[in-house]
């Protein structure tokens, strides 16, 4: 997708060469005009999902595509982000896209935004301030939806496996709390436990990353002898799950009758998780797209032709699972079909 005059980097020491600069790096002076420019605020880099989703959102919004991208690393703390925006209203940027890593706290730092007359997209995660003004429009995932499905899935595999719900005991290692993707997917688990009578032994932030979802998953393993399910809110903290139940000497599996904890996760983003699926070491993932560049860059598109987007934009999400007897779970009436990974 092309915009007003494309015309390659501009003569600007501080882009580099996919076009990007940094929010300290960019200047108004010499900023080329013909450029769009768009001022993103990302969570961090603590997964794999997000890591794919920074390089989608490069990729779309690059100077061949028309754009004068300045992209700030918030290193998962809120007072960074809103200094980017900060720092981005400065600059008189044309719009500001937020993957906001809490829904709390933004009003003051959006009503800025809006002061200044700057459109905010949100992407990924939602904030919760109440005045819906104060950004154009969200794009990312239904986590809650998410978490029901592989919620759904060990019900049906507590069904075909003639398992009753109070012999499920599940620890929960969580995101980042606040944070939409760790409200959402552990709000589906609480309902389930609600419905299906597991017992919920332990919750505790694995902050989506590998080492410190091995760290919390450790733990647990010492406090608690019979768990049987571990339900991991990202890829991330699963692998870490994973090398955590290795090095106490059990093992990950499907077969919790035969003493093996099954692994549960979202994302399945990386090779590493996927290879994990295939080779029944996670049991199921939930799928979480982070390929949101695209959509961003059409949003910006339509704003651009006064076409005005949806509030919010939700996409669709799969689920992987290598056990094969379970090929579709319903939830809230909808049907939605299982991929098999096989090796
Ligand atoms: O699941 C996790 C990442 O907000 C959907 O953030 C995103 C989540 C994703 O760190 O891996």
């Amino acid at each position: 997708m092309m915009f007003t005059g494309c015309n390659g980097a501009p003569g600007n020491s501080a882009v580099d060469t996919s076009g990007t600069v940094t929010a300290d790096e960019a200047g108004d002076d010499s900023r080329d005009k013909a450029l769009i420019t768009v001022g993103f605020s990302q969570v961090g880099a603590e997964s794999d999902w997000r890591n794919i989703n920074t390089e989608s959102m490069k990729e779309s919004l690059s100077t061949e595509n028309g754009f004068e991208l300045i992209y700030d690393d918030g290193q998962q703390k809120q007072q960074n982000q809103i200094t980017a925006i900060r720092t981005f209203i400065q600059k008189e940027v044309d719009y500001i896209v937020l993957a906001p890593v809490i829904e709390d706290g933004w009003t003051t730092a959006l009503t800025e935004a809006a002061d200044a007359g700057i459109p905010v997209i949100l992407v990924d995660r939602m904030v919760s301030s109440k005045d819906k003004e104060l950004f154009t429009c969200w794009v990312g995932s239904d986590f809650e939806l998410e978490g029901k499905k592989v919620c759904e899935w060990l019900n049906e595999y507590c069904k075909l496996n003639r398992i009753s719900g109070n012999d499920i005991r599940i620890v929960n290692i969580k995101g980042t709390e606040g944070a939409s993707a760790e409200l959402g997917r552990s709000r589906a688990l609480r309902k389930a436990v609600n419905r299906y009578g597991w017992k919920l032994l332990d919750e505790r932030s694995g902050e989506f990353t590998q080492a410190k979802g091995r760290e919390v998953m450790s733990r647990f393993l010492r406090q608690y002898n019979d768990i049987n399910v571990v339900y991991c809110e990202n890829d991330n903290e699963a692998i870490g799950a994973i090398e955590a139940i290795e090095a106490a000497g059990k093992t990950v599996g499907c077969n919790i009758k035969n003493g093996e904890i099954m692994v549960l996760a979202f994302d399945g983003s990386s090779e590493q998780a996927l290879e994990a699926v295939r080779s029944g070491r996670i049991t199921c993932i939930g799928e979480c797209n982070p390929l949101h560049g695209p959509r961003v860059s059409k949003i910006i598109e339509d704003l651009r032709n006064g076409v005005t987007p949806e509030k919010y934009e939700y996409v669709d999400e799969d689920i992987f699972s290598s056990y094969e007897k379970i090929t579709e779970i319903s939830v809230d009436d909808k049907v939605y079909p299982v991929e098999i990974m096989k090796q």
